[in-house]
């Protein structure tokens, strides 16, 4: 009974919406736009939807997506797990010979605190958390990422060049975040060797 009572209201209210947005565009194309104007709105206009195409033909076609929320971990039991196992952590290289890099993060260090990659190859970080929110970040690198608890965060990179880089939290995880950071050093390709075993326990970091 009600329902039969409200069919008519919808209508008029779409109605009533449907002859207002005829009056807007009526009212629109009574601007008076420019010619040159035009071109740049129509040229913004391919623009976007150029880069929302690309956006979407990654995701869905490339399986291309944000480095976070995609691999979930037990954070509370890092140490059981056999990837993130304090052994298993740092730099190494894999049977198809791709450079892995697992680190993790806790208040208020990278664990380990010095690894040493090879220039110019590409490099597969996985980063997790073992307690809250972290984030990492590589000045003068495109290595920026929030390591959420619960979540692997792998990122592939490449650095061109070698060098000396400071490895930052730059997420605020407590009274000690400002002194959260580590050492990345970027050997020239030829002078890099892999790490026989991981040499890395978090903490030396003397030659
Ligand atoms: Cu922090």
């Amino acid at each position: 009974m009600q329902t039969e009572l409200l069919k008519p209201k919808y209508k008029q209210v779409l109605r009533d919406f449907y002859a207002q947005l005829r009056d807007f565009y009526t009212q629109l194309r009574a601007i008076r736009v420019d010619q040159l104007e035009r071109k740049w709105i129509a040229i913004s206009m391919l623009v976007i939807g150029l880069f929302v195409g690309i956006i979407t033909i990654d995701a869905f076609f490339h399986g291309v997506n944000p480095p976070s929320k995609v691999e979930t971990i037990d954070s509370a039991s890092l140490h059981l797990n056999k990837e993130f196992a304090e052994d298993n952590l740092g730099v190494q290289v894999d049977a198809k010979g791709n450079v892995i890099i697992r680190m993790v993060a806790g208040r208020y260090s990278f664990f380990p605190k010095h690894i040493e990659v090879p220039a110019e190859t590409p490099l597969t970080f996985r980063w997790v958390s073992m307690d809250v929110l972290h984030g990492v970040h590589i000045p003068m690198t495109n290595m920026s990422s929030m390591i959420v608890p619960g979540y692997v965060a792998e990122i592939t990179t490449t650095f061109p060049k070698p060098g000396e880089y400071p490895v930052l939290c730059n997420e605020y995880c407590g009274l000690g975040h400002n002194h959260m950071w580590s050492n990345l050093s970027v050997i020239a390709k030829e002078v890099w060797s892999a790490p026989v075993k991981s040499p890395a326990k978090g903490g030396s970091n003397n030659e």
